[in-house]
């Protein structure tokens, strides 16, 4: 009688954990453990390995798509799901961190098998990065990076494929000592407080100026990559700072609020005062042309092909790097028309 027991309940036991086992795999999920270093070490990989290489479903998280760079952005993803022959599926947080962490969450209910994450800020999309990768989803980062004292590239997730952000605002900071002479009052303005390009073309610029005694930020605002956030902050700042002769903008959609704010204020954008931003759309190149614009250097916005290159090399075992960089160029009056092609 005992010995009947013990088999039944050796079968029951035995029958639990097998029907555990079938629900992870069912839910994609996997066990984890609690390495040396405190990091979270799934069963599925560090990062996680793709579970398919061809005809994956592809999950696409985006910050915001209010503007010309980020509905290039969005083609470019879709337009590489269906190169690669993937299915896509995208969200749009709104600008919004908590919105994109729970986009990021339904897309892990979705089974999604890679996702691609644009996250608005370096801190606000890691819980859903880190839960992505226990349920043993690979996470691609692109334009933006997260935190790497939070989530490692190369551990958390696959790699970050975008730009060299303090080399841009090096380019642009470069063009505008030569255009004055080192000679010029600033007024910058910043990126969306928290994103990785925010914080490094603030770096980038505001270092390479450094070593010339007459270049001076005489104000510095965060302007949310926003058109009318810009025209809004750099009205008054104008009222501030009537006497200043250069406006570094984070990207061109503040150049272009800059612009507008210059011209209500009775100045003339490109001869009063300069202007140099980032991004290469074509309301960029258009104002280099008018005169308006000394310079923008490309943040190519069309990261699909990279991206996609990127999980398939994954998915085939080769190694992808921890940072798979987007080349951008600078575009000034030399070159602003022949390249008014690429803008977007
Ligand atoms: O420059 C800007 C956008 O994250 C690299 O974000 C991107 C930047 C881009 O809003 O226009």
């Amino acid at each position: 009688m005992k010995r009947n027991r013990f088999i039944y309940l050796n079968f029951t036991f035995m029958l639990s954990v097998l029907l555990g086992s079938v629900l992870l795999a069912g839910c994609g999920g996997s066990t984890t453990s609690t390495g040396s270093t405190g990091a979270s070490v799934t069963t599925c990989g560090n990062p996680p390995k793709l579970s398919k290489s061809t005809g994956l479903k592809i999950g696409f998280s985006q910050n915001i798509s209010n503007s010309p760079w980020r509905l290039a952005e969005n083609k470019s993803m879709e337009d590489g799901a269906k190169a690669a022959g993937d299915s896509f599926v995208m969200t749009d947080a709104g600008g919004q961190d908590a919105k994109q962490v729970s986009d990021i969450q339904s897309l892990i209910s979705q089974n999604v098998n890679a996702l691609i994450v644009a996250p608005l800020t370096q801190t606000g999309e890691v819980s859903a990065i880190l839960a992505a990768k226990k349920a043993c989803i690979p996470v691609f980062l692109v334009d933006r990076d997260a935190d790497h004292t939070l989530a490692k590239p190369g551990q958390d997730y696959v790699t970050f494929v975008g730009s060299d952000f303090v080399k841009q605002a090096q380019l642009v900071a470069d063009s505008i000592i030569k255009a004055t002479n080192g000679q010029a009052k600033i007024i910058e303005l910043e990126g969306t407080s928290g994103a990785t390009p925010a914080i490094l073309r603030k770096q980038g610029f505001d270092n390479e100026i450094k070593s010339h005694p007459g270049m001076q930020i005489v104000a510095s605002q965060d302007a949310n990559f926003d058109r009318d956030t810009a025209r809004q902050k750099m009205q008054t700042l104008l009222q501030a700072h009537p006497d200043v002769n250069v406006v570094y903008a984070a990207n061109d959609e503040e150049a272009q609020g800059a612009i507008a704010a210059l011209k209500a204020a009775g100045k003339v954008p490109g001869k009063d005062v300069l202007i140099g931003s980032i991004d290469g759309e074509t309301a960029g190149l258009q104002s280099i042309i008018a005169g308006q614009q000394l310079v923008s250097v490309t943040s190519n916005p069309r990261l699909g092909s990279l991206a996609y290159q990127a999980i398939a090399d994954y998915a085939s075992g080769k190694t992808v790097p921890a940072w798979v960089i987007m080349q951008d160029k600078v575009y000034t009056k030399d070159n602003a028309q022949a390249n008014l092609v690429n803008g977007f």
